[in-house]
C-alpha cells in the first residue's frame, strides 16, 4: 500500500453464523441435539453450554472435543464424524424450510453497499451443503461474488485461510476490503488476513474480548442503521491510523 494514500473500499466479506443470521442457539444447536438423539449418544447441549462450546469452531471439531472431554477417548473422532454428517443434513433441512431469518438491518446494509459499488463476499467455517442455500436465501436479490466455506479450507477460523481464500477469489487486496464478523474467533481470522473488521455482536458474543476490531456494534440497526458510508469511514480511518503510524516509524 502507498503509505501516503488510504485505499478505497472495494469489497466487504461477511461471516455467516451469528453475522448474516442468528443461526447458533435455535439453529445449529437444535440440529446437533437432534443428531445426538439419532445416534443414541445421550448428549444434549443447553443454550448456555453451547455458548461455551462455540469457542471451538467447526461442528465436527466441536463434537469431537466435547466427547473427548466426556471420556470417549479414541472413539471421539469417529463418532463425531458420523454425528456431524447427520447434523449437517438436519441443519440443511432447517435452512431449506426457511427457518432462519436475516439479522435485522443486515440486508439494508448489503443493499447500500451494492448500490455504492462495493462487492459482496462470504467467508465462513460452516459446510457448503447448508451455507449455499442459506446465503442464497439471506442475500436473495444481491450479487454475491464469492462464497468460501469450511469445505474450501484446511484450517478453520481463527486461522485466516477462509479470508485469504475469499480475497484471492475476489482478486482484491486485504487493504481494499472490510470484514463483518460477530465473534472473537472471526475477528482474529479477519485481522490475521490483514482486514479491518466491523464486529456486530449477538447474545453469545457481546461479552467477548473484541480488542482489535475496527468497530463493535450491538446490532446493524441500533442505535442507528449501519450503512455503506459507515463502512467506508471505518475502513478509511483504520488505514489512516496505520499509514500515520508507519510514517512516524510506529
Ligand atoms: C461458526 C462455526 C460453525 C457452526 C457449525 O463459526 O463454528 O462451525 O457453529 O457449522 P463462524 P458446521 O461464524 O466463525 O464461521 O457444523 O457446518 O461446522
Ligand atoms: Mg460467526
Amino acid at each position: 500500500m502507498d503509505r501516503l494514500h488510504t485505499p478505497g473500499l472495494r469489497a466487504v466479506v461477511f461471516d455467516v453464523d451469528g453475522t448474516l443470521a442468528d443461526t447458533e442457539r435455535d439453529g445449529h444447536r437444535h440440529a446437533f441435539n437432534a443428531a445426538f438423539v439419532r445416534h443414541d449418544i445421550g448428549v444434549e447441549w443447553s443454550a448456555d453450554e453451547y455458548g461455551r462450546l462455540l469457542e471451538i469452531t467447526g461442528g465436527r471439531r466441536r463434537i469431537a472435543a466435547y466427547l473427548r472431554s466426556r471420556g470417549f477417548g479414541d472413539a471421539a473422532d469417529g463418532i463425531a464424524a458420523r454425528v456431524h454428517r447427520t447434523k449437517t443434513d438436519l441443519f440443511r433441512a432447517l435452512v431449506v424450510h426457511g427457518r432462519l431469518a436475516p439479522r435485522p438491518g443486515m440486508r439494508t446494509l448489503v443493499a447500500d453497499l451494492v448500490a455504492d459499488g462495493v462487492r459482496i463476499a462470504v467467508a465462513t467455517t460452516g459446510r457448503r451443503s447448508w451455507v449455499d442455500p442459506l446465503v442464497a436465501r439471506l442475500l436473495h436479490g444481491f450479487p454475491v461474488d464469492v462464497v468460501v466455506t469450511g469445505d474450501d479450507v484446511a484450517a478453520l477460523k481463527p486461522d485466516p485461510e477462509a479470508y485469504l481464500t475469499a480475497l484471492a477469489r475476489l482478486g482484491v487486496a486485504a487493504h481494499e476490503a472490510l470484514a463483518v464478523e460477530d465473534s472473537a474467533n472471526g475477528l482474529h481470522a479477519a485481522v490475521a488476513a490483514g482486514l479491518p473488521a466491523l464486529v456486530v455482536t449477538n447474545h453469545y458474543t457481546r461479552d467477548q474480548d473484541l480488542t482489535g476490531a475496527a468497530a463493535v456494534r450491538p446490532a446493524y440497526d441500533e442505535p442507528a442503521q449501519v450503512l455503506a458510508a459507515d463502512c467506508r469511514e471505518l475502513h478509511r480511518r483504520w488505514w489512516e491510523t496505520r499509514a500515520g503510524a508507519a510514517l512516524s516509524g510506529g
